[in-house]
């Protein structure tokens, strides 16, 4: 049966801004007061998937939820109208009103963990939502998450989609981020990896916890998980996700060699598992650029005439050492024979490079007829979404213009012609 992987790409939503509140993540807590591009944000994702369309690479987009979230304030006791509750909150808890108004549903690897259906016991995808846990903003994205997905991935016979872990922070997960699936093909069984965090005592938080690993692996019916520690210097250099430091795609690992505490063990047990694995590492990029560059958080995709194409953060070509090593991997003997620049400033300045834009769901041709097919990019689809940002999204907010009621109304204006678009999205595109 062909299988293709689906890149899922989060839309920036109307409110993205600059309000640090990722502790460490270095640039949401560097760029932190800066103003941001809202419109320019989501026209600079938009393009990233044209780019991944026009490489012949399946694109689907996961839209924002509804930002200010005043219903999820709600729940901490506001009361009144919409405006009511945020001018509330904005009064009263800055901090939490500032999470209410995030755009971090953008980083859409956060959004759940997927198991592609050969690995699985009961041969569906799984999706496990992701409960974001560690950081308040990101908590409130998970529940929309879930109903979102289970939306979309709605045919039972070829997806079960999880609710997000109970139990908070013992069991926090973000989801794909720390997460890798090689595989000789799309469509080939897989070996899962888990990447995760231990209390360790260092300043910057480890945001996934095995435990949330292990449960994603138990609820798919995952056989024979590998689970791998995060690199201690490499969480503490600012790689608060594994796909900050390590990519992987099919039979390539490319890795920083302090992405993994243990390093040789994990790659030894791969290569076992599976015969014909490049682990790609590079020399001569430090933590600290790896950080600033982002170069791991390229997409690593597999293109349709063969080969695999690196999709790089524009920052990528600014370090001459990163660039050294991108020229290195296009040489050696890998499948990787393609670098594309993208530029995703707005996202990067919050720490989400390429990577971390999109939840990629690999899918049979029988489980993509069971999807919801309007979340699904073609051309048409593609203008409609960008003449509506283009239209619609604020040019510029500054943190202290979240607790404006006259952005309020622009945003949630905005996010209500999405919606109406997105409804009206009714043929199933052409893969
Ligand atoms: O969770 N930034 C996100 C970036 C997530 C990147 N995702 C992956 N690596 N997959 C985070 O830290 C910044 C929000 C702010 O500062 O306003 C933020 O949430």
């Amino acid at each position: 049966m062909s299988f293709v992987e689906v890149n899922f790409d989060g839309l920036v939503g109307p409110t993205h801004n600059y309000a640090g509140l990722s502790p460490g993540n270095v640039a949401s807590q560097t760029n932190y007061g800066e103003v941001a591009y809202p419109r320019a944000a989501a026209l600079q994702g938009l393009e990233k998937m044209r780019v991944l369309m026009e490489l012949g690479v399946p694109q689907g987009f996961l839209p924002p939820p509804r930002r200010p979230a005043a219903d999820a304030l709600r729940a901490y006791g506001f009361r009144g109208s919409e405006a009511e509750v945020l001018g509330a909150a904005a009064a009263e808890d800055l901090a939490l009103f500032r999470a209410a108004c995030s755009a971090s549903s953008m980083w859409r690897a956060n959004a759940a963990t997927v198991l592609a259906a050969p690995d699985t016991a009961d041969g569906r995808t799984h999706l496990v939502v992701a409960n974001l846990a560690s950081m308040l903003h990101r908590s409130l994205e998970a529940q929309e998450t879930y109903a979102l997905l289970s939306r979309i991935f709605r045919d039972p016979e070829h997806f079960a989609v999880h609710a997000p872990l109970p139990a908070g922070r013992h069991f926090s997960d973000e989801g794909a981020a720390n997460h890798m699936r090689l595989a000789t093909d799309h469509g080939a069984r897989g070996v899962n990896v888990f990447v995760h965090g231990e209390p360790r005592g260092g300043a910057f938080p480890e945001r996934q916890s095995r435990r949330a690993s292990e449960a994603a692996a138990r609820l798919g019916g995952v056989q024979d998980p590998v689970f791998a520690l995060q690199g201690m210097a490499a969480v503490q250099s600012g790689a608060f996700h594994n796909d900050v430091v390590a990519v992987a795609n099919e039979t390539v690992l490319l890795a920083h060699p302090e992405a993994f505490e243990d390093r040789e063990g994990l790659f030894d047990e791969l290569a076992r598992r599976l015969p014909g694995l490049h682990v790609v590492e590079t020399e001569g990029v430090s933590l600290a650029e790896a950080v600033s560059s982002y170069l791991f958080n390229s997409q690593l995709v597999s293109l349709p005439e063969g080969g695999m194409a690196l999709i790089l953060p524009a920052e990528s070509c600014e370090t001459p050492s990163v660039w050294r090593a991108v020229e290195t991997i296009l040489a050696a003997n890998n499948p990787i024979n393609r670098a594309v620049v993208v530029d995703v400033r707005e996202s990067m300045r919050n720490g989400g490079g390429p990577a971390c834009l999109r939840l990629r769901v690999p899918v049979s041709a029988a489980a993509l007829q069971g999807m919801d097919r309007r979340y699904l990019l073609n051309a048409a689809r593609w203008e409609a979404l960008m003449r509506l940002v283009e239209a619609r999204w604020p040019e510029a907010i500054a943190p202290d213009d979240l607790a404006d009621p006259a952005l309020w109304s622009e945003a949630l204006a905005a996010h209500a012609s999405l919606e109406k678009l997105i409804e009206g999205f009714a043929d199933a595109p052409r893969l």
